[in-house]
């Protein structure tokens, strides 16, 4: 069976990071094998949460799967709690990324413009360099911005006009070849206006060629559906989907759970009711 290594944190609420990853790669038909970054009470958007930071543990589990033999054929790394834990990832990297690996880079910052609470320089450098060493990343527009350096607030002003998404596609391409082995750039979560309707789309970049895929906008972002979305990529190109193929298949499983989520309005910190619509990924 494949498997794939999972570096996130166990949030108990927020529906994000491992909580999503696992039922996803598992429904793929992949074995997810967590590596906890951090413990949660609930996921950072919540006005209070508590987190045991595994900072200190990460080498042990990295080092026991070592001396267990285990290879991968994905790494999936997302939220990091801390720069220190950037080299932990990279420690985990030296010891089982191959040139047979797929390795996805989540660089979890922010969203909607804004970063996260426990964004640092630091971690922003340490992501870049994550990023780096990926083979497929998957920011969201607002990560895109933190990683290429560029004005979030700026870009967006354009949403209505119609070279919107070739804007986004030529940001992606000066990212893509800062990258060692870097070929796909997923760009997730891009809002688009026009007169009538609003879109969600995600952007796919590589060197040969870019696709764009889109649906309609609830108009709402709830927490976890990144962290579903790099899920479903992960577990369909470890099975050897296309990316195309891969992204068709994680908007077919996010829509209609980020629809019923606006319908039933639901908290944005509680994330989406996916857990309905998992079957929509079994083959
Ligand atoms: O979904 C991203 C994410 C993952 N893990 C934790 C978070 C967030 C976003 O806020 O707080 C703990």
């Amino acid at each position: 069976m494949k498997k794939i290594a999972l570096i996130n944190d166990l949030s108990g609420f927020g529906k994000c990071s491992l909580t999503a990853a696992i039922p996803v790669i598992s429904c793929l038909g992949v074995q997810a094998c967590p590596l906890p970054t951090a413990v949660l009470s609930a996921q950072t958007g919540f006005p209070s949460y508590y987190c045991d930071d595994y900072t200190s543990k990460m080498n042990y589990f990295t080092d026991e799967w070592k001396k267990m033999d285990i290879t991968f054929d994905g790494i999936y790394s997302g939220y990091l709690g801390s720069a220190a834990q950037i080299h932990n990832v990279l420690y985990f990297l030296e010891q089982f990324q191959t040139k047979d690996t797929l390795y996805l880079a989540d660089p979890v910052m922010g969203d909607n413009g804004k970063r996260y609470t426990i964004f640092t320089d630091e971690l922003r450098k340490g992501m870049k360099t994550l990023t780096k060493r990926a083979n497929v990343i998957t920011p969201n527009l607002t990560e895109l911005c933190i990683l290429a350096d560029v004005d979030y607030e700026e870009l967006i002003l354009h949403s209505t006009e119609t070279d919107y998404i070739k804007r986004i596609e030529d940001v992606g391409h000066s990212l893509l070849t800062q990258g060692e082995t870097m070929q796909t750039i997923l760009i997730t979560g891009i809002v688009r206006h026009d007169e009538a309707h609003a879109y969600m789309g995600n952007l796919a970049i590589s060197e040969q060629e870019s696709f764009y895929h889109e649906t309609n906008f609830t108009g709402k972002s709830y927490s976890g559906t990144g962290d579903l979305f790099a899920s479903v990529i992960a577990g369909s190109l470890v099975q050897g989907l296309s990316t195309q193929e891969a992204i068709k298949k994680a908007a077919a499983f996010l829509h209609p759970a980020i629809e019923e989520a606006s319908k039933e309005n639901i908290d944005r910190n509680h994330g989406v009711p996916f857990e309905k619509y998992l079957s929509l990924l079994i083959s």
